[in-house]
């Protein structure tokens, strides 16, 4: 078969400011929610930041991103994925001024990847909104965290508008209506929530993101910008129709934010949705034309499929953070649960590339897995990693097969490319990285970094634009 990636195909790797830079209040930063969130997704929230919290030194990217950078370049990275801190930028959220300290850690760390020719692909909000905005407004339950959220936006476009030509507005923006403190910095406790909050939320995040959109566009015209969605890939558990209308109800909770940025309104099953339940998502005449605002293109992350059943004493639910479904029986599962389906991600990609025909990027994908460090006979410090290489490499052949499919394909980050805080549960010990942090789940640790197995190997498929994945 021949080599099928593009010349100019985005290979690298992604990680978001909150789990990586650490510092968390250094530089003017403010308080994000991730700082009061010390057992990541699964467990409870502190009243303020406590020592059991990984995030709070994360891997001190912030210190070392000149050395985690030139590891990068190493390996032959094209694009960079990482996330800005909304509060290094504005640490309360509302404030007037943007904190110049915060602007400047930025132009230092695009810069350098500039330098190794590297380019950043940037997320402006990944989980960790301010957690002012949380105290004060109840995040985006209020419909003024629009305009903050735009002022950061307008901000950081202009700072950046020479170094940064790839941004992504909210990370996996269909995880609001699961965590609404994560993703949407709302400081209401989840059960007191109903559906028409999590709705109007949502549209706010929405007509947010399709402004960022219109912003960037005007502000930086040679970018490009897209929307990140969780790539929940659904499976019917049985051939049962009934199995089959409840997969395709499911697919609409995620493809529902997927529609509106890609078409620019809602779609009509969810129009008639609000009607049936009576829910007023509060959309004004002016929010329908800031959503006219379309993305370039459709980014996701994609780790695991999982099945759905209308009859839900048949089956066994998977692990996973926030897409957890029914058990596959033809599928294995990682230590933590997570299905793993790489024929998954060439269906997914085929499924979107149908449904939006926009260029798509995958900006999140990797095997978290417990390593253990060796010492070789040189005496230099290794992982053997062979299962990671293996996951990767399954999914990437997957990628090459939906490319000859047809569909577009702009780029692959590799999720945690470097061993980072887990989202889901705040540990260290769950690591995704080529790259090896020696940094312990009770915060022992030398900090230091070294080359996983999977460090050369991924080199190796960059150079030669995957065509070593065939053998
Ligand atoms: C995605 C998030 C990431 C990342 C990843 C892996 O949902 O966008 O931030 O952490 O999942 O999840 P976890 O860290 O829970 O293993």
């Amino acid at each position: 078969m021949k080599n099928v990636f593009p010349k100019d195909f985005l290979w690298g790797g992604a990680v978001a400011a909150n789990q990586c830079e650490g510092a968390y209040k250094e530089g003017g930063k403010g308080l994000s929610v991730q700082d009061v969130m010390p057992h990541g997704l699964r467990g409870g929230r502190a009243d303020k930041p406590t020592e059991d919290n990984l995030k709070l030194d994360g891997i001190d990217f912030y210190h070392r991103y000149k050395t985690d950078i030139a590891l990068m370049a190493e390996m032959g990275f094209k694009v960079f994925r990482t996330s800005i801190a909304w509060s290094r930028i504005f640490p309360n959220g509302d404030d007037d001024e943007p904190n110049e300290e915060g602007l400047k850690f930025y132009d230092d760390l695009f810069d350098e990847c500039l330098k190794h020719g590297i380019k950043p692909l940037v997320t402006l909000s990944h989980y960790e909104a301010p957690l002012a905005l949380a105290k004060k407004y109840n995040g985006w339950l209020d419909r003024r965290t629009i305009g903050f959220f735009t002022k950061y936006a307008k901000t950081v476009f202009t700072r950046y508008c020479d170094k940064v030509k790839y941004w992504l507005t909210f990370n996996e923006i269909n995880a609001l209506m699961k965590a609404p403190f994560m993703c949407g910095a709302i400081d209401t406790p989840a059960e007191e929530l109903n559906e028409q909050d999590l709705y109007r939320a949502m549209h706010y995040q929405l007509v947010a993101s399709a402004a960022a959109v219109g912003l960037c566009h005007e502000i930086i015209p040679d970018a490009k910008i897209g929307c990140m969605i969780l790539g929940v890939t659904v499976y019917p558990l049985t051939p049962h129709p009934d199995d089959v209308i409840k997969t395709m109800l499911r697919d609409r909770e995620t493809y529902q934010f997927a529609d509106i940025h890609a078409k620019g309104k809602y779609p009509a099953y969810l129009i008639k949705y609000f009607e049936r339940k009576g829910i007023d998502a509060d959309i004004t005449p002016a929010d329908e034309e800031a959503l006219e605002n379309t993305v370039d293109f459709i980014s996701f992350s994609y780790y695991s499929s999982i099945c759905e059943t209308a009859d839900l004493t048949r089956g066994e639910m998977t692990g996973g953070n926030l897409s957890r479904g029914f058990k596959n029986p033809y599928l294995k599962a990682s230590a933590w649960g997570w299905q793993i389906d790489p024929q998954g991600l060439r269906y997914t990609l085929n499924k979107l590339y149908d449904r939006y025909g926009l260029p798509l990027f995958i900006v999140e994908n990797g095997l978290g897995a417990e390593d253990e460090l060796i010492t070789l006979q040189n005496g230099e410090k290794t992982v053997n990693d062979d299962y990671r290489i293996e996951y990767l490499s399954a999914h990437l052949a997957e990628v090459a097969k939906a490319i000859e499919d047809g569909v577009p394909v702009m780029g692959y980050t590799a999720w945690g490319v470097i061993d980072l805080v887990s989202a889901s549960t705040g540990e260290m010990r769950k690591r995704y990285g080529l790259i090896y942090v020696d940094r312990n789940d009770d915060g022992s640790g030398s900090m230091e970094r070294y080359r996983k197995k999977s460090f050369d190997w991924y080199r190796r498929v960059i150079e030669s634009s995957g065509a070593v994945l065939e053998n």
